[in-house]
């Protein structure tokens, strides 16, 4: 009841992370282009295989010299069961997924203050996400409507042709190609959600598609994950062509992030020769670094930025961004560009990562060394204690749909659901 979302609100307000001055505001009234690379691991990132990189345009804006791009090396998922939804969750609200099933499915219909929503109501955007697959799955074409998203483009609005058409869904590059004029159509300043579907296990791809020789270790997912990824790192390249084009990218912060693994330790083999290393259960939970790389236009980048972070800081980073102050909101994360943002990392299962040690496998490590640390301190019991906290308000949050009992500010309007229609439902 309203008990319950206070305990929370002082948990969050308590654990909540001034802005840095040097960056609150710096994107007011841009655009947002969020960008999710489905599967994306961060060991992709300037990866050779045969010799060549795999993704070389993505490694562009890691490595980019003119310091337009921030990269963050250290920032994990934590996604569960729900997978792509988790990450969309996640990075759109600050909560957690659940534990088990996938909260977009269970708790679609809960009240949330999404960001999608603020944005709205503080500056004017409108909203869209764009995926090439039915509405209907993960529940989006009802949980969008109660997170205030205005539009959802989804597989009917594109060619779904045969040669345009593998494995979940639209290929990447029609995709990007066909939502350009629509983004280009919308409203300014808008919030639009570009979700890309061909990396997605078992990485099926046309022969024509096909521009890197798969990897050699038998394992055949492993092997084309890599032709999969450089099919996506082509089309993000195209369409940021399109975007510069269309003179969207400098009206544009461009946010990029990877939703979960692509390879999971059912794998291990495979990747271990890939890597080059034995995958013990410490240096898997290393492989759950995704990327994530911003933009804002007129803010000078920080090339790599190496502060432990994760899907929950996203929203927290982006409303700080926009000059709007975050701490009104009830949020697990925390601003990544923040002096003060908390650099621990929970994973849904209680295991976490931070800079100095992570907890994994029930055990204690060194993240420098990877060694065991045979004695954790009582700083290391706290931490374990407080990611089982947080994650237990987060999942209260949600089961118990408690932001129904929550104001942020007087500002806030409560989004109404029956306002939004998404493709046939609007004739
Ligand atoms: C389906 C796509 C894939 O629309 O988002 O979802 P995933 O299997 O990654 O959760
Ligand atoms: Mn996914």
């Amino acid at each position: 009841d309203s008990d319950d979302i206070t305990v929370v609100e002082n948990y969050t307000k308590n654990k909540f992370a001034e802005p840095n001055e040097e960056y609150f505001g710096k994107g007011k009234g841009k655009n947002v282009i969020k960008i999710h690379l489905e599967s994306f691991q961060s060991f992709l990132i300037d990866y050779e295989l045969h010799g060549e990189e795999v993704t070389p345009f993505i490694n562009s804006l890691v490595n980019d010299k003119s310091k337009d791009f921030t990269y963050f090396d250290n920032f994990f998922h934590q996604t569960e069961q729900g997978k792509t939804a988790d990450a969309e969750l996640t990075t759109d609200t600050s909560l957690y997924g659940l534990p088990q099933g996938a909260a977009f499915v269970t708790n679609g219909d809960n009240t949330f203050q999404a960001l999608p929503a603020i944005l709205n109501q503080q500056q004017g955007h409108t909203s869209a996400v764009f995926h090439g697959d039915d509405k209907s799955f993960w529940n989006r074409d009802e949980v969008y409507k109660y997170m205030g998203i205005d539009e959802f483009y989804d597989s009917s609005y594109y060619d779904m042709s045969y040669g345009n058409v593998i494995n979940y869904g639209l290929k990447d590059k029609p995709f990007f190609e066909e939502s350009m004029p629509i983004l280009e159509d919308m409203e300014e300043p808008f919030y639009a959600h570009m979700m890309t579907l061909t990396h997605h296990h078992p990485y099926l791809i046309d022969e024509e598609d096909a521009t890197i020789e798969p990897a050699g270790t038998g394992d055949g997912s492993v092997d084309r994950y890599f032709q999969t990824a450089r099919y996506l790192d082509e089309s993000l390249e195209q369409f940021f062509k399109d975007l510069k084009e269309s003179g969207l990218y400098e009206d544009s912060i461009i946010m990029i992030y990877g939703d979960h693994y692509g390879i999971s330790d059912n794998h291990n083999r495979a990747m271990s020769e890939i890597i080059g290393e034995e995958i013990t259960p410490k240096k898997n939970a290393d492989l759950q670094r995704v990327p994530f790389i911003i933009r804002v236009p007129g803010m000078e980048g920080q090339g790599t930025n190496h502060e432990y972070s994760s899907l929950i800081d996203v929203m927290p980073t982006m409303l700080h961004l926009m000059g709007i102050d975050a701490q009104d909101y009830i949020q697990f994360g925390t601003d990544m560009f923040s002096e003060d943002h908390k650099g621990f990392v929970p994973f849904r299962s209680g295991e976490f990562m931070t800079e100095d040690y992570s907890y994994v496998n029930d055990t204690f490590y060194d993240s420098e060394t990877d060694e065991e640390i045979e004695e954790p301190t009582e700083e290391m019991k706290k931490q374990k204690e407080q990611v089982m906290h947080e994650l237990e308000l987060s999942d209260q949050v949600l089961l118990g749909d408690l932001l129904r009992f929550y104001t942020p500010n007087e500002e806030w309007e409560p989004v109404d659901p029956k306002q939004y229609f998404y493709g046939k439902e609007k004739n």
